[in-house]
């Protein structure tokens, strides 16, 4: 059983508003890679040969056809224990919500219901001219990059790469729930990209307390309240048992 302090403990037991920060970490244990660190996808691509806009335009097939590898990984793969624990902590708690980096969509296949992403998703397109939105099987399929039925464009996966703006009313209600949280658990994120990593350091000063949970240190871990070592698929069912003993 995870030993965990007296003052996180009180926290969990008088907290209403529960905030998760999730980036790839959390879905290692599903079969995806993370981008930096070991296994990280980025080691075998610099993320800015793929994930901007001049190297898709440059290149729209190359960029097009990590897409399409990654989404068949993402198809293929489960949610694991991890998303499951956070999704449950609905039964226990009024207010929780999902603030993810990632554009995998596990966290809603693993039943969380309020869930901003920050970064898009995977499965969603939509053309680089007029915005129209693609998600039929046959394009998701394509193996060179579709054109728009409509006006001929380049369509693109429905995510935000470098020097992108993230959505601007996703990105407002995340850090607005991350600053009305009691805690905020920060799990399987480098915390290096900005503006996301901002949003636990605005819960931090708004009065949350912080609970990281990753393999490693990171930028973060000199910020928070509580940082736990291993794996979230094992970590946070072991957080959901406390939650039964605490909150029944
Ligand atoms: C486990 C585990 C297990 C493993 N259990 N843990 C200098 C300073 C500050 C900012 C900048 C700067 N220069 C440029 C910028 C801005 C830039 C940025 O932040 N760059 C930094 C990298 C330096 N940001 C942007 O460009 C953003 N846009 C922007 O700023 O716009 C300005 C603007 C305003 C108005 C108009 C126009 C523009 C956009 C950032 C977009 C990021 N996009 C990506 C790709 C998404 C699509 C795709 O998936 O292909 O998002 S990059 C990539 O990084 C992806 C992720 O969401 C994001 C974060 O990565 P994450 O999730 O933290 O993963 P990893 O791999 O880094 O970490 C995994 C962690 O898990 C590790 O810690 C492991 O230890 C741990 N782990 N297994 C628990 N089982
Ligand atoms: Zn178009």
């Amino acid at each position: 059983m995870l030993e965990l302090p007296e003052n996180f403990i009180q926290r969990l037991k008088t907290a209403d508003s529960i905030v998760f920060f999730t980036g790839a970490g959390i879905s290692a244990e599903s079969g995806i890679a993370t981008f930096r660190g070991d296994g990280g996808i980025w080691k075998k691509f610099r993320p800015e040969e793929l994930a901007n806009f001049d190297a898709f335009m440059n290149n729209p097939d190359r960029v097009w056809e990590w897409y399409q590898y990654r989404r068949d990984i993402v198809n293929d793969c489960q949610p694991n224990p991890g998303h499951h624990a956070i999704a449950e902590f609905e039964k226990y708690f009024d207010k929780v919500t999902v603030v993810t980096q990632n554009v995998d969509g596990l966290h809603a296949r693993a039943g969380s219901n309020e869930i901003y992403e920050l970064h898009g998703n995977i499965e969603r397109n939509f053309c680089v001219d007029c915005k129209t939105f693609y998600d039929s099987p046959e394009i998701k399929k394509s193996e060179k990059t579709p054109k728009c039925e409509k006006c001929g464009g380049l369509v693109r996966p429905d995510v935000v790469w470098f020097g992108e703006a993230l959505p601007m009313d996703i990105f407002s209600k995340g850090e607005k729930a991350a600053e009305k949280s009691d805690i905020c658990f920060i799990v399987g994120t480098s915390a290096v990209v900005y503006p996301a990593a901002h949003i636990p350091i605005s819960a931090k000063r708004a009065g949350s307390y912080l609970v990281e949970i990753n393999l490693d240190s990171t930028e973060i871990s000199g910020s928070v309240n509580l940082s736990i070592k291993g794996k979230s698929g094992e970590i946070l069912p072991e957080i959901m048992k406390l939650v039964k003993n605490v909150k029944q």
